[in-house]
């Protein structure tokens, strides 16, 4: 009878880890915002000794902001970024890509392509939302609406440094364009040039063109979208994974190596053990000429 009840309660187990209930279970893990530049992407000297050169300041979880919500399973579902500014000259900051490494092995894994959104091309390191967002309600203020963005896979793209690497987008460094007279965190990667078609799309809040000074705003991505119909993203992470992000003009970068709470195969690991205590269970006697009698058939 208590072999019955075990059985029992661990089929049970497995049938739960099995149930379209557990696979809605979402986590949050918080992360903060540690760095001044991507590793490798130093250039000034005293520029490299500040978290934001000017505005915004991308904020950490301490301030309230960088969450991750990751599925039952390990998928990465949302990333919320806060940032805030002592201005409010937002016209001329755009968001830059944002970057996954899904295994934490420091090479890039996806790119979510947020820098050319409208597809006007790009010039890197001077665009500013005048010259890449849109003023649909007419006023004279761009911004960057909410909408669906392009992921890509960039499986191989190395994290390289700035004397090795062509690929990247960089914030500005030649003064001109749209970032002429600004001080900023010079030649850092901001974007990615890529030709390849996308996989498919993800839900990115877009990006205002004012922001109230020192108030906090929330730059959102969503990875499985289903409001309208949306995507089906399965970004699945590894242990630790990484998110590298920031403005167009660098002056505040995001690079957040995360824990990823949920175990790697946790789920088969359960379903396995769960059977293998079952077979435990089964009368020696009888499994054994269960087993003689397969391996007779077999031999016959
Ligand atoms: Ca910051
Ligand atoms: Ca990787
Ligand atoms: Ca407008
Ligand atoms: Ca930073």
């Amino acid at each position: 009878m208590k072999k019955f009840i075990l059985a029992f309660i661990i089929l049970l187990c497995c049938i739960l880890s099995l149930s379209p209930k557990a696979m809605t279970n979402l986590i949050t893990v918080e992360f903060s915002d540690t760095v001044w530049f991507w590793p490798g992407w130093q250039y000034s000297p005293t520029k490299d000794q500040i978290d934001s050169v000017g505005i915004p300041d991308l904020l950490g979880f301490n301030s309230g902001g960088g969450k991750a919500i990751i599925s039952d399973k390990g998928f990465l579902k949302e990333l919320r970024m806060e940032y805030s500014g002592n201005s409010n000259i937002w016209w001329v900051l755009f968001p830059g890509d944002l970057f996954i490494d899904k295994d934490a092995d420091s090479e890039w894994d996806y790119l979510i392509k947020i820098f050319d959104p409208l597809g006007k091309g790009y010039e890197p390191g001077i665009n500013n939302m005048k010259q890449m967002g849109s003023d649909t309600d007419g006023d004279g203020k761009y911004n960057l609406e909410p909408g669906a963005f392009k992921v890509y896979d960039i499986d191989g793209q190395f994290l390289k440094d700035s004397s090795t690497d062509c690929n990247y987008i960089k914030s500005g460094s030649d003064n001109s364009g749209g970032w002429s007279g600004y001080n900023i965190r010079d030649q850092h990667p901001i974007g990615l040039k890529v030709d390849d078609i996308p996989l498919y799309q993800i839900w990115f809040s877009g990006w205002e063109s004012s922001n109230p000074v020192n108030s906090k705003r929330t730059a959102i991505f969503k990875f499985d979208y289903d409001g309208n119909n949306y995507f089906d993203s399965q970004i699945a992470l590894s242990d630790e994974f990484i998110i590298g992000w920031g403005v167009n003009c660098a002056n505040d970068v995001i690079y957040e190596r995360i824990k990823n709470p949920v175990p790697e195969s946790c789920t088969f690991l359960f379903l396995g053990l769960g059977f293998i205590a079952l077979l435990g269970l089964v009368n020696k006697k009888k499994f054994d000429s269960l087993v003689k009698s397969r391996i007779c058939k077999d031999i016959v």
